[in-house]
């Protein structure tokens, strides 16, 4: 006898008049908060860093999904500093793999509990299935039985949380670091003044190229709305979907704690991460717009890992932000255009920029 599988389907949280509490002078709403779920798969009782961006995403990806989820986390950040001997933060079944089996795990998960329900040796429903996994894993060594499971589409939500480095063993380079990021890896010095050469891998394109029969889409911790909208339409698309998340790292990027919210806009607004959803039923694009356009210093400046930067290679940066915002069909303004010009431009530490509100503890 076969049992039939039933799935959930969770609602969407509404977008619109969520925030109507401050306005900053572009508009920007600044209530970054919503209603969030009271659940809390993710409880306090981690210890990542003050500030830790993959920990914020972590709490508002497992919020959206709920108490019927299980969970697994390739070697990383996330694993380390949340699996100290005898003490979790998970409050759902979670498990570690090695960094580079988080795909093919989460694949035996979902194979196996389809399995299970159609033998009736599980009661069902089905669970929410999710694997969140570092760039150093999601992007490079585990890359291979990412694509896999996408490629086989099972049942399953595959999150990357960016950092943009091999955070857990010394901020190493991954292939998501960007032009001219520091790392332990990608010293700046006298031979090599911009520090890392090569512009970032772009995975989440990867994905949805890749793999157009999955939902793949872009966030960033900027956006607690958009993220817990996409995690649930991941997970209620029937089949593999792949969520490519921005999390500021602190201690890597060297940033005062309280700035990774406004860090995850301003790298939207700097067109550096386009935040954008692929439909695969459509097997089209649809590109967020941000209603602020900012020259690349408001970001970089914010951060320390770019503190070296000569006037020709912030001219590099704006260059590949203005590709972007032709890429996602905007209009580059003639102000941003001619910061292509490095001679418009000064070391990166002598720049001026616009800062942000100072609107916490830290900062
Ligand atoms: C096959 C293998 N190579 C190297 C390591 C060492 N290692 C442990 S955590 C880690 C960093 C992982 O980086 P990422 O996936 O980006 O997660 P993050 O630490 O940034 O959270 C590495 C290289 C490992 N555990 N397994
Ligand atoms: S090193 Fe970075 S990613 Fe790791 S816990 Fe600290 S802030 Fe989070
Ligand atoms: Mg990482």
């Amino acid at each position: 006898m076969t049992f039939e599988v039933v799935r959930h389907q969770l609602p969407l949280f509404e977008e619109d008049g969520r925030a109507a509490a401050t306005d900053d002078e572009h508009g920007r709403d600044l209530h970054y908060l919503p209603d969030l779920p009271e659940e809390d798969p993710y409880a306090a009782g981690h210890r990542t860093c003050a500030g830790c961006g993959p920990a914020i995403q972590y709490r508002w990806v497992l919020k959206a999904a709920g108490q019927d989820t299980v969970v697994a986390g390739p070697t990383g950040c996330m694993y380390v500093a949340n699996s100290t001997y005898l003490c979790t933060p998970y409050t759902v079944p979670w498990a570690h793999t090695p960094i580079a089996s988080g795909g093919s795990f989460t694949s035996g998960m979902a194979a196996g509990y389809e399995a299970m329900i159609r033998k009736g040796r599980y009661p069902g429903p089905y669970p929410n299935i999710l694997v969140m996994a570092g760039d150093g894993s999601a992007a490079d060594i585990g890359i291979g039985s990412i694509s896999g499971a996408l490629y086989r589409n099972h049942d399953a939500l595959f999150v990357c949380y960016d950092n943009e480095c091999y955070a857990n063993t010394g901020i190493q380079t991954s292939p998501t670091t960007p032009y001219a990021g520091m790392t332990t890896f990608t010293p700046f010095g006298k031979a090599i003044p911009e520090g890392k050469k090569l512009p970032p891998k772009n995975l989440a394109k990867m994905m949805a190229e890749g793999h157009p029969h999955c939902y793949v889409a872009t966030t960033t911790v900027g956006y607690p709305v958009d993220l817990m909208n996409k995690t649930r339409k991941g997970l209620n698309h029937v089949g593999a979907a792949f969520l490519h998340c921005y999390t500021p790292c602190q201690k890597g990027w060297v940033y005062q704690t309280s700035m990774t919210v406004e860090l995850g806009r301003r790298v939207v607004e700097c067109g550096l991460f386009p935040v954008w959803e692929y439909d695969p039923q459509e097997r089209t694009y649809h590109y967020f717009h941000p209603p602020v356009q900012r020259p690349v210093t408001d970001y970089l400046a914010m951060q320390g890992r770019f503190g070296h930067m000569l006037p020709e290679h912030v001219a590099t940066m704006q260059v590949s932000a203005n590709r972007n915002w032709e890429a996602i069909g905007m209009d580059v303004p003639k102000t941003l255009r001619d910061l292509e010009d490095p001679a418009r431009h000064q070391r990166l530490h002598d720049e001026e920029y616009s800062m942000p509100i100072n609107r916490g503890v830290g900062a």
